[in-house]
Protein backbone atom coordinates (compact mmCIF):
# COMPACT_ATOMS: atom_id res chain seq x y z
CA UNK A 1 0.00 0.00 0.00
CA UNK A 2 2.30 2.62 1.19
CA UNK A 3 5.01 1.80 -1.63
CA UNK A 4 2.84 3.61 -4.31
CA UNK A 5 0.34 1.94 -5.78
CA UNK A 6 -0.75 5.30 -7.33
CA UNK A 7 1.93 6.09 -9.99
CA UNK A 8 0.76 9.73 -10.94
CA UNK A 9 3.02 12.49 -12.43
CA UNK A 10 7.03 12.75 -11.48
CA UNK A 11 6.56 15.13 -8.89
CA UNK A 12 3.68 13.10 -7.30
CA UNK A 13 6.10 10.32 -7.16
CA UNK A 14 8.80 12.20 -5.62
CA UNK A 15 6.44 13.27 -2.76
CA UNK A 16 5.26 9.46 -2.24
CA UNK A 17 9.08 8.49 -2.08
CA UNK A 18 9.53 11.11 0.37
CA UNK A 19 6.55 10.50 2.68
CA UNK A 20 7.46 6.66 2.61
CA UNK A 21 10.60 7.38 4.09
CA UNK A 22 8.92 9.26 6.37
CA UNK A 23 6.25 6.48 7.29
CA UNK A 24 9.37 4.32 7.50
CA UNK A 25 11.40 6.21 10.18
CA UNK A 26 8.33 6.59 12.44
CA UNK A 27 7.70 3.17 12.56
CA UNK A 28 11.40 2.19 13.56
CA UNK A 29 11.11 4.93 16.19
CA UNK A 30 8.44 3.24 17.05
CA UNK A 31 9.46 -0.29 17.20
CA UNK A 32 12.61 1.38 19.52
CA UNK A 33 10.70 2.69 21.77
CA UNK A 34 8.28 -0.73 22.41
CA UNK A 35 12.23 -2.26 22.85
CA UNK A 36 13.27 0.09 25.51
CA UNK A 37 9.97 -0.50 27.62
CA UNK A 38 10.43 -4.13 27.77
CA UNK A 39 13.99 -4.08 28.89
CA UNK A 40 13.10 -1.21 31.01
CA UNK A 41 10.09 -3.12 32.51
CA UNK A 42 12.29 -6.40 32.57
CA UNK A 43 14.71 -3.87 34.82
CA UNK A 44 18.07 -5.92 33.36
CA UNK A 45 18.90 -3.07 31.33
CA UNK A 46 18.39 -0.21 34.28
CA UNK A 47 20.87 -2.52 36.30
CA UNK A 48 23.50 -2.54 33.49
CA UNK A 49 23.28 0.41 33.20
CA UNK A 50 23.10 2.14 36.58
CA UNK A 51 26.40 -0.49 37.34
CA UNK A 52 28.16 1.36 34.51
CA UNK A 53 27.84 4.52 35.22
CA UNK A 54 27.82 4.50 39.30
CA UNK A 55 30.30 1.51 39.63
CA UNK A 56 29.97 -0.15 42.28
CA UNK A 57 26.49 0.50 43.54
CA UNK A 58 26.95 -1.14 46.88
CA UNK A 59 26.63 1.47 49.58
CA UNK A 60 25.99 4.04 46.94
CA UNK A 61 22.19 5.34 47.29
CA UNK A 62 21.01 5.81 44.05
CA UNK A 63 20.03 9.23 42.45
CA UNK A 64 16.13 8.69 43.28
CA UNK A 65 16.87 8.16 46.75
CA UNK A 66 19.04 10.66 47.64
CA UNK A 67 16.41 13.31 49.72
CA UNK A 68 15.46 10.03 51.44
CA UNK A 69 19.29 8.64 52.41
CA UNK A 70 19.85 11.99 54.12
CA UNK A 71 17.02 11.05 56.87
CA UNK A 72 19.19 8.24 57.61
CA UNK A 73 22.66 10.20 57.80
CA UNK A 74 22.48 10.52 62.07
CA UNK A 75 24.56 13.48 62.00
CA UNK A 76 22.15 15.74 59.56
CA UNK A 77 19.39 16.94 60.89
CA UNK A 78 16.39 14.28 60.43
CA UNK A 79 14.58 15.08 57.73
CA UNK A 80 10.86 13.62 57.08
CA UNK A 81 10.88 11.68 53.97
CA UNK A 82 8.98 13.74 51.00
CA UNK A 83 5.92 11.68 50.62
CA UNK A 84 4.52 11.86 46.72
CA UNK A 85 1.76 13.93 46.97
CA UNK A 86 -0.97 11.22 45.28
CA UNK A 87 -0.15 9.76 48.75
CA UNK A 88 -3.13 9.20 50.73
CA UNK A 89 -3.07 9.12 54.19
CA UNK A 90 -4.74 6.29 55.89
CA UNK A 91 -8.08 7.53 57.59
CA UNK A 92 -8.28 6.14 61.48
CA UNK A 93 -10.26 3.28 60.72
CA UNK A 94 -13.94 3.81 62.65
CA UNK A 95 -14.42 0.33 63.41
CA UNK A 96 -17.92 -0.86 62.97
CA UNK A 97 -19.59 -3.17 66.18
CA UNK A 98 -20.61 -5.62 64.12
CA UNK A 99 -17.36 -6.27 62.53
CA UNK A 100 -16.35 -10.41 63.22
CA UNK A 101 -13.13 -11.60 64.31
CA UNK A 102 -10.38 -12.22 61.30
CA UNK A 103 -10.66 -16.01 60.65
CA UNK A 104 -7.32 -18.28 62.23
CA UNK A 105 -6.32 -18.85 59.32
CA UNK A 106 -6.12 -15.75 56.71
CA UNK A 107 -7.91 -16.41 53.46
CA UNK A 108 -5.01 -14.26 51.28
CA UNK A 109 -1.82 -16.72 52.30
CA UNK A 110 0.38 -17.65 49.18
CA UNK A 111 2.74 -19.44 50.74
CA UNK A 112 6.70 -19.95 49.65
CA UNK A 113 7.23 -16.21 49.01
CA UNK A 114 10.20 -15.21 46.19
CA UNK A 115 12.72 -13.28 47.62
CA UNK A 116 15.74 -11.39 46.23
CA UNK A 117 18.24 -9.04 47.13
CA UNK A 118 20.28 -8.51 43.87
CA UNK A 119 18.18 -5.40 42.80
CA UNK A 120 17.95 -2.12 44.96
CA UNK A 121 14.43 -0.83 46.06
CA UNK A 122 13.87 3.03 46.55
CA UNK A 123 11.39 3.73 49.48
CA UNK A 124 8.94 4.72 46.34
CA UNK A 125 9.11 1.24 44.85
CA UNK A 126 8.52 0.02 49.21
CA UNK A 127 5.67 2.21 49.30
CA UNK A 128 4.47 1.00 45.69
CA UNK A 129 4.77 -2.99 47.23
CA UNK A 130 2.01 -2.13 50.23
CA UNK A 131 -1.39 -2.05 48.50
CA UNK A 132 -3.62 -1.25 51.29
CA UNK A 133 -3.11 2.15 52.78
CA UNK A 134 -0.86 2.56 56.23
CA UNK A 135 -1.40 4.98 58.85
CA UNK A 136 1.48 6.75 59.77
CA UNK A 137 4.20 4.77 61.59
CA UNK A 138 4.09 1.82 59.88
CA UNK A 139 0.83 1.11 61.39
CA UNK A 140 -1.98 -1.10 60.02
CA UNK A 141 -5.22 -2.89 60.80
CA UNK A 142 -7.23 -5.03 58.66
CA UNK A 143 -10.87 -3.62 57.89
CA UNK A 144 -12.41 -6.32 56.71
CA UNK A 145 -12.77 -8.28 60.12
CA UNK A 146 -11.13 -7.77 63.81
CA UNK A 147 -7.53 -8.79 64.25
CA UNK A 148 -6.99 -10.78 67.20
CA UNK A 149 -3.73 -10.49 66.92
CA UNK A 150 -1.90 -6.26 68.00
CA UNK A 151 1.73 -6.97 67.04
CA UNK A 152 4.68 -4.70 67.32
CA UNK A 153 7.85 -5.90 65.40
CA UNK A 154 10.36 -4.10 67.00
CA UNK A 155 14.00 -3.73 64.83
CA UNK A 156 17.21 -2.97 66.41
CA UNK A 157 18.85 -0.88 64.05
CA UNK A 158 22.27 1.12 63.04
CA UNK A 159 23.30 2.17 59.77
CA UNK A 160 21.66 -0.97 57.53
CA UNK A 161 19.68 1.71 55.39
CA UNK A 162 18.95 -1.08 52.57
CA UNK A 163 18.89 -4.08 54.41
CA UNK A 164 15.86 -1.74 56.17
CA UNK A 165 14.32 -1.66 53.10
CA UNK A 166 14.73 -5.10 51.67
CA UNK A 167 13.04 -6.41 54.80
CA UNK A 168 9.92 -3.75 54.96
CA UNK A 169 9.56 -4.63 51.06
CA UNK A 170 8.24 -7.80 51.71
CA UNK A 171 7.46 -8.01 55.28
CA UNK A 172 4.30 -5.17 54.84
CA UNK A 173 2.69 -6.99 52.19
CA UNK A 174 3.28 -10.43 54.13
CA UNK A 175 1.75 -9.10 57.30
CA UNK A 176 -1.06 -6.84 55.76
CA UNK A 177 -2.37 -10.74 53.99
CA UNK A 178 -1.89 -12.50 57.63
CA UNK A 179 -4.32 -9.78 59.02
CA UNK A 180 -2.38 -8.52 62.03
CA UNK A 181 -3.23 -4.94 63.96
CA UNK A 182 0.28 -4.55 63.92
CA UNK A 183 2.98 -1.76 64.01
CA UNK A 184 6.77 -1.31 62.50
CA UNK A 185 9.42 -0.04 65.26
CA UNK A 186 12.95 0.68 64.15
CA UNK A 187 14.91 1.58 66.94
CA UNK A 188 18.35 3.23 66.16
CA UNK A 189 21.21 3.23 68.47
CA UNK A 190 22.60 7.33 68.49
CA UNK A 191 25.81 7.43 68.29
CA UNK A 192 29.40 5.31 67.53
CA UNK A 193 29.17 3.24 71.24
CA UNK A 194 29.15 -0.43 70.91
CA UNK A 195 26.20 -1.77 69.83
CA UNK A 196 23.84 -3.54 72.41
CA UNK A 197 20.79 -5.27 70.10
CA UNK A 198 19.12 -7.10 73.41
CA UNK A 199 18.86 -3.55 75.10
CA UNK A 200 17.23 -2.11 71.75
CA UNK A 201 14.57 -4.43 72.17
CA UNK A 202 14.07 -4.04 75.34
CA UNK A 203 13.80 -0.17 74.42
CA UNK A 204 11.78 -0.61 71.47
CA UNK A 205 9.31 -3.37 73.97
CA UNK A 206 9.06 -0.07 76.22
CA UNK A 207 8.31 2.64 73.70
CA UNK A 208 6.05 0.62 71.38
CA UNK A 209 3.59 -0.05 74.66
CA UNK A 210 3.46 3.70 75.19
CA UNK A 211 1.72 3.74 71.27
CA UNK A 212 -0.51 1.19 71.32
CA UNK A 213 -2.18 -1.28 73.71
CA UNK A 214 0.30 -3.92 71.85
CA UNK A 215 -0.25 -7.83 73.31
CA UNK A 216 2.58 -9.46 71.28
CA UNK A 217 6.39 -8.40 70.19
CA UNK A 218 8.18 -9.97 67.33
CA UNK A 219 11.78 -9.49 67.50
CA UNK A 220 13.56 -9.10 64.38
CA UNK A 221 16.96 -8.55 62.91
CA UNK A 222 16.79 -6.51 59.89
CA UNK A 223 18.32 -8.63 57.73
CA UNK A 224 16.17 -12.23 57.86
CA UNK A 225 14.05 -11.86 55.01
CA UNK A 226 11.00 -14.32 55.87
CA UNK A 227 10.17 -16.77 52.30
CA UNK A 228 6.96 -17.94 53.45
CA UNK A 229 3.79 -15.86 54.75
CA UNK A 230 2.54 -18.82 56.65
CA UNK A 231 5.14 -18.69 59.27
CA UNK A 232 2.63 -15.92 61.79
CA UNK A 233 4.31 -12.72 63.12
CA UNK A 234 2.20 -13.75 65.92
CA UNK A 235 2.39 -14.69 69.57
CA UNK A 236 1.94 -18.34 70.74
CA UNK A 237 1.19 -20.84 73.94
CA UNK A 238 5.09 -20.41 74.39
CA UNK A 239 7.48 -18.07 73.37
CA UNK A 240 8.34 -18.45 69.75
CA UNK A 241 11.24 -18.80 67.65
CA UNK A 242 10.54 -18.10 64.18
CA UNK A 243 13.94 -18.51 62.05
CA UNK A 244 14.34 -21.87 62.14
CA UNK A 245 15.74 -22.12 58.43
CA UNK A 246 18.53 -19.12 57.50
CA UNK A 247 19.80 -19.96 54.12
CA UNK A 248 23.33 -18.90 56.00
CA UNK A 249 22.96 -21.83 57.79
CA UNK A 250 22.03 -24.06 55.24
CA UNK A 251 18.57 -24.05 56.25
CA UNK A 252 18.83 -25.52 59.30
CA UNK A 253 19.63 -24.80 63.04
CA UNK A 254 22.76 -23.84 63.62
CA UNK A 255 22.33 -25.34 67.48
CA UNK A 256 19.29 -26.82 69.03
CA UNK A 257 18.73 -24.16 71.79
CA UNK A 258 19.28 -20.63 68.86
CA UNK A 259 16.65 -18.30 69.72
CA UNK A 260 18.43 -15.48 67.95
CA UNK A 261 17.24 -14.05 64.76
CA UNK A 262 13.69 -13.71 64.67
CA UNK A 263 11.37 -14.41 67.94
CA UNK A 264 7.90 -13.77 68.89
CA UNK A 265 6.85 -12.94 72.75
CA UNK A 266 3.69 -11.85 73.98
CA UNK A 267 3.56 -9.00 76.71
CA UNK A 268 2.96 -11.87 79.63
CA UNK A 269 5.93 -14.04 78.02
CA UNK A 270 8.33 -10.82 77.72
CA UNK A 271 7.29 -9.54 81.62
CA UNK A 272 8.05 -12.91 83.11
CA UNK A 273 11.33 -13.32 81.42
CA UNK A 274 12.01 -9.63 82.53
CA UNK A 275 12.84 -8.65 79.03
CA UNK A 276 16.15 -9.51 77.18
CA UNK A 277 19.38 -8.64 79.36
CA UNK A 278 20.75 -5.14 78.82
CA UNK A 279 24.50 -6.06 79.82
CA UNK A 280 25.34 -7.58 76.40
CA UNK A 281 27.37 -4.94 74.57
CA UNK A 282 29.19 -6.20 71.40
CA UNK A 283 27.61 -9.09 69.00
CA UNK A 284 27.42 -12.66 70.59
CA UNK A 285 25.23 -14.01 73.79
CA UNK A 286 21.89 -12.02 74.26
CA UNK A 287 19.87 -14.63 72.38
CA UNK A 288 20.93 -17.42 74.47
CA UNK A 289 20.23 -15.44 77.35
CA UNK A 290 17.37 -15.14 76.48
CA UNK A 291 16.76 -18.96 75.78
CA UNK A 292 17.56 -19.25 79.17
CA UNK A 293 15.43 -16.98 80.83
CA UNK A 294 12.43 -18.70 79.15
CA UNK A 295 13.51 -22.33 80.48
CA UNK A 296 14.62 -21.19 84.00
CA UNK A 297 11.38 -19.72 83.95
CA UNK A 298 9.30 -22.93 83.14
CA UNK A 299 8.48 -22.19 79.57
CA UNK A 300 9.72 -23.85 76.61
CA UNK A 301 10.11 -22.60 72.90
CA UNK A 302 7.90 -23.34 69.97
CA UNK A 303 8.71 -22.49 66.65
CA UNK A 304 7.42 -23.39 62.47
CA UNK A 305 8.27 -26.37 60.49
CA UNK A 306 11.35 -25.96 58.57
CA UNK A 307 9.71 -25.12 55.33
CA UNK A 308 7.73 -22.58 56.43
CA UNK A 309 10.51 -21.08 58.81
CA UNK A 310 12.61 -20.46 55.95
CA UNK A 311 14.64 -17.01 55.76
CA UNK A 312 17.01 -15.57 53.52
CA UNK A 313 19.60 -12.91 55.18
CA UNK A 314 21.11 -10.51 53.55
CA UNK A 315 24.88 -10.91 53.27
CA UNK A 316 27.29 -8.22 54.90
CA UNK A 317 30.53 -7.32 56.71
CA UNK A 318 30.86 -7.15 60.25
CA UNK A 319 29.05 -3.84 61.26
CA UNK A 320 32.03 -1.50 63.16
CA UNK A 321 31.54 -1.26 66.89
CA UNK A 322 30.00 -4.40 67.30
CA UNK A 323 33.09 -7.01 67.31
CA UNK A 324 32.49 -10.18 68.98
CA UNK A 325 32.43 -9.67 72.89
CA UNK A 326 34.53 -12.10 74.77
CA UNK A 327 33.07 -11.19 78.03
CA UNK A 328 29.41 -12.58 76.32
CA UNK A 329 29.67 -16.16 76.90
CA UNK A 330 30.60 -16.11 80.70
CA UNK A 331 27.60 -14.38 81.18
CA UNK A 332 26.20 -17.21 80.40
CA UNK A 333 26.84 -19.13 83.22
CA UNK A 334 24.95 -16.92 85.71
CA UNK A 335 22.42 -15.91 84.14
CA UNK A 336 19.86 -17.80 86.87
CA UNK A 337 21.29 -15.02 89.14
CA UNK A 338 21.07 -11.88 86.97
CA UNK A 339 17.81 -12.10 85.51
CA UNK A 340 15.72 -10.95 87.45
CA UNK A 341 18.01 -8.37 88.18
CA UNK A 342 18.87 -7.23 84.81
CA UNK A 343 16.08 -6.99 82.03
CA UNK A 344 13.16 -4.65 80.90
CA UNK A 345 12.93 -3.82 85.55
CA UNK A 346 16.68 -2.19 85.01
CA UNK A 347 16.48 -0.02 81.17
CA UNK A 348 17.09 2.83 81.29
CA UNK A 349 17.81 4.97 78.16
CA UNK A 350 16.86 8.50 76.17
CA UNK A 351 15.09 8.91 73.49
CA UNK A 352 16.89 11.35 70.79
CA UNK A 353 13.68 11.71 68.76
CA UNK A 354 10.79 9.95 67.08
CA UNK A 355 9.82 10.17 63.38
CA UNK A 356 6.54 8.50 62.50
CA UNK A 357 7.09 7.58 58.24
CA UNK A 358 4.63 5.79 56.50
CA UNK A 359 6.18 2.90 56.48
CA UNK A 360 7.76 2.87 59.95
CA UNK A 361 8.14 4.60 63.48
CA UNK A 362 11.99 5.44 64.01
CA UNK A 363 13.12 5.83 67.37
CA UNK A 364 16.13 7.26 67.66
CA UNK A 365 17.84 6.62 71.52
CA UNK A 366 20.78 6.88 73.17
CA UNK A 367 21.26 3.80 75.74
CA UNK A 368 24.69 4.74 77.22
CA UNK A 369 26.86 2.83 75.48
CA UNK A 370 30.39 2.72 76.29
CA UNK A 371 32.59 4.10 73.80
CA UNK A 372 34.04 0.35 72.16
MN1 LIG B 1 23.29 -10.13 60.41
Amino acid sequence: MLLGSLRAAPGAANMQRKFNTFALLVIASVVCVAVLLHFNKNSSLTYLTENIFLGNKKDQPSGTDKDVDQFWDINSKFQKAPESSEEKTAKPVHRSTTLGPCPDTPPNLVGPLRVEFHLSHTWNTVRKEVTVPLQDGGRYMPRECLSEHKVAIIIPYRNRHEHLKHLLFYLHPMLVRQQLDYGIYVINQDGEGVFNRAKLMNVGFAEALKDYDYECFVFSDVDLVPMDDRNFYRCFESPRHLSVAIDKFNFQLPYNTYFGGVSAMSKQQFLTVNGFPNAYWGWGGEDDDMYKRIIFHGMSISRPDHITGKYRMIKHERDKHNEANPKNPDKLFHTRETMDKDGINTLNYTVKEIVKDRLYTFINVDIKAPIS
